[in-house]
């Protein structure tokens, strides 16, 4: 067989003639490929202009759909509805006033991952890696040199109604169990907006969330004068999350940033615990330090500490077949209402 035919017996090839007696150029079985049409052309006598103008022509046809990577950067929330059809999905509103550190958060979080540093916690995949790059990117040149004014930057949405979600697969040590997590990024501006109008309308995705992070800027409770103002704050914001959530609401956190400035005492806690109280809001306090400016405190502080708490404790197994043959002495029948 030629290259150029699909019949087994072909001496085109070989001797320039058709075994079966065809002419080359119109035989059913010849492969009509750009490529060999040269070489075939000269064994079978036809003109070499033609041939030539067979040459540089693709050799594979076009696919019919651009093949296209999928893209890595903020997911849309019908992705990660999609995403949640399949596997269980740890949906976390991550809420704040803008400059309370919530961008800070997740890019602090990548880059600990990214480098084996979160505790108890591995890399195992992520959707939305281009994105982690693009708010990480502040902190990586900080690495290399001086301290910017800024480690991050301020988040802006194309879309001002739709959140984009950063996809985070973390395996977990203790168990390897894996956990998914969707995080979005959103401007400070949308809980302004929740706190100041109402508005609450973008917060639809909420509504799946497994866990709710209220981050608050640490250096603002820590200061007398500023103090009662961001308790109040988180009070109203969390009476709009019952708003939405009509009374049930799903684990808040409330995740102070700053560490690194200092430590909340025990004063201020107590505030923060009773003025959620006031709402019949239970809420566990996380201090943080995304990003630090004093030795004493890691980058990194307490990041691991909020990922374990996001998911909650690890349930303990009940005993899937409980002993129940009876202990020697209990005579539980005997005993049946001797008390009574
Ligand atoms: N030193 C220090 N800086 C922080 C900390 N958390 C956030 N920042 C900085 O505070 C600024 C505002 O944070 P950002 O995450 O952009 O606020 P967002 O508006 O809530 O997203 C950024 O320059 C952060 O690098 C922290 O714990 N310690
Ligand atoms: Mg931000």
């Amino acid at each position: 067989m030629s290259h150029a035919c699909t019949f087994d017996g072909c001496t085109v090839g070989e001797t320039g003639a058709c075994a079966l007696e065809r002419d080359p150029a119109t035989c059913e079985h010849r492969i009509g490929t750009a490529a060999f049409a040269g070489v075939d052309a000269v064994a079978s006598g036809t003109s070499a202009a033609d041939a030539i103008d067979g040459l540089g022509a693709p050799v594979l046809e076009k696919p019919n759909s651009a093949a296209s990577f999928p893209s890595s950067r903020t997911l849309r929330p019908e992705f990660v509805s999609g995403m949640m059809g399949s596997r269980y999905v740890t949906v976390v509103g991550i809420l704040g006033d803008p400059e309370s550190g919530k961008t800070a958060c997740l890019a602090s979080l990548y880059l600990m991952i990214a480098n084996a540093q979160l505790d108890g916690w591995s890399f195992a995949d992520s959707k939305s890696l281009m994105a982690f790059e693009e708010i990480a990117r502040g902190a990586r040149e900080w690495n290399e040199g001086q301290l910017p004014d800024q480690m991050t930057l301020h988040t802006e949405m194309t879309d001002d109604r739709r959140p984009g979600f950063l996809h985070l697969r973390l395996a977990r040590s203790s168990d390897g169990r894996r956990f998914d997590f969707a995080l979005p990024d959103l401007p400070g501006e949308w809980t302004t907006a929740l706190v100041g109008t109402a508005r609450a309308d973008r917060f639809e995705f909420m509504k799946s969330a497994e866990a709710i992070w209220l981050v608050v800027d640490g250096r603002a409770l820590a200061d007398k004068e500023r103090r009662q103002g961001a308790i109040s704050r988180l009070g109203q914001l969390t009476g709009r999350l019952e708003t939405i959530f009509g009374g049930a609401l799903p684990r808040v956190m409330i995740v102070v940033t700053h560490r690194d400035h200092g430590e909340l005492d025990g004063v201020t806690t107590s505030r923060i615990t009773a003025e959620l109280a006031k709402r019949n809001v239970v809420a566990g306090i996380h201090q943080v330090a995304p990003f630090s400016e004093n030795g004493g405190v890691k980058a990194g502080f307490g990041l691991a500490d909020l990922i374990d708490a996001t998911v909650g404790s690890p349930r303990s197994a009940a005993e899937f077949w409980p002993d129940s043959a009876p202990q020697e002495g209990s005579r539980s029948y005997l005993a049946f209402r001797r008390d009574r």
